[in-house]
């Protein structure tokens, strides 16, 4: 049973003491961030020594000559040893830099069913994506791709949280780019490891989390569906070893997920499921919303707006810096989620 009562509070430091200022707060959130990545996802990597990017091919006719599309090549150096993945722009030809979305994207396709790319451009976004699995492998293997390139890799979240950081290296350098408006959004899997590449970099403004569940947006403790014994069974190679030792302990851990989340303030955050996947738990993610919310009370900010525990189907949750909603229908990244997605970025724009 979900019980706010039964989570940690994200607001108190090492000794339990409260925090009661954003100053308390970024002094302890190196230690959170430590936390999470030593019990759960495995250490980030540090920035490659060198990192190129190469242009592969280039079309000026793209959603009728709306935007151009590039399909670009990232090559990395980590000691010495190279690893090129292949990533892809659509960028609207206007006059003014556009706000932006990284996808992390299960495919390496433009368009894509998770991505409706003219619809993106239509709104006035830019997207950048990569398919993750040119970057490693959804599966247990760590001796080729980009796991093959670190002596001790995190799990594979970590890996392609990576590679995201390196696609929004390559933004950076973009002129076309709103800077100050980059969201990094994904789905499921992806879904978490967008949050931890949010959390991680804070060149993103927006994080957007669609239905990312069990050891993404979703509280742990008291959670339905997915468990982290069901997640670490099946994908224990998404994790670093520790996060093991949980699997039908979820009370022993150190943090809940609303920690993940909090390490997002004051930036802009977006969670959102959909009504049938209760293996993801809408009502967790929406409770692991509330919970954050504190950290940006520090900073002034709302968090989630809500008047209802629960969430109300179809209704956007946009006030606030945390957004949400809950669509009909099953597991998937729809049209309607992006349609919501640039509405929250568009009334939140920096
Ligand atoms: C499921 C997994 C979920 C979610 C999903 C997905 O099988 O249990 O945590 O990540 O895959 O990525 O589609």
């Amino acid at each position: 049973m979900l019980d706010a009562a039964n989570i940690p509070q994200v607001l108190q430091d090492i000794s339990g003491t409260a925090i009661t200022s954003p100053e308390a707060w970024e002094a302890n959130r190196e230690r959170l961030l430590s936390l999470l990545s030593r019990e759960e996802y495995g250490f980030l990597p540090a920035p490659p020594e060198r990192t190129e990017f190469k242009l592969l091919d280039r079309q000026t006719d793209c959603c009728a000559g709306k935007a151009v599309y590039e399909k670009w090549e990232a090559t990395v150096w980590v000691k010495d040893h190279s690893f090129s993945f292949p990533f892809f722009g659509v960028i609207p030809q206007t006059a003014t830099p556009s706000m932006a979305f990284l996808h992390l994207n299960f495919r390496n396709q433009v368009p894509d069913f998770y991505m409706p790319t003219e619809e993106i451009i239509d709104g006035g976004f830019a997207v950048f994506s990569f398919g993750y699995e040119d970057v490693t492998k959804d599966n247990g293997d760590f001796s080729s791709g980009l796991a093959a390139l670190f002596p001790e890799p995190p799990g594979k979240l970590a890996l392609w949280a990576w590679a995201a950081l390196r696609v929004r290296d390559h933004m950076a350098q973009r002129e076309e780019i709103d800077q100050e408006n980059v969201a990094v959004v994904g789905h499921s899997r992806l879904g978490k490891t967008a949050l931890l590449a949010g959390a991680w970099d804070e060149r993103f403004a927006f994080v957007i989390a669609n239905e990312s569940g069990c050891s993404g947006g979703a509280v742990t403790r008291g959670k339905q569906g997915e468990r982290i014994a069901d997640i670490t069974r099946v994908f224990p190679f998404w994790f670093c070893e520790n996060y093991r030792k949980y699997a039908g302990k979820e009370e022993e851990l150190p943090f809940d997920q609303h920690f993940l989340l909090a390490l997002i303030a004051p930036r802009k955050l977006y969670i959102c499921d959909a009504q049938e996947d209760i293996w993801a738990d809408p009502a967790a993610e929406f409770l692991s919303c509330r919970l954050a919310s504190p950290v940006y009370e520090l900073y002034g900010k709302q968090g989630l707006m809500a008047e209802t525990e629960a969430p109300v189907l179809n209704k956007g949750y946009h006030a606030g810096a945390i957004g949400y909603h809950l669509r009909a229908g099953c597991h998937y990244l729809s049209r309607q989620d992006w349609q919501q997605f640039m509405a929250f970025l568009k009334a939140h724009r920096n």
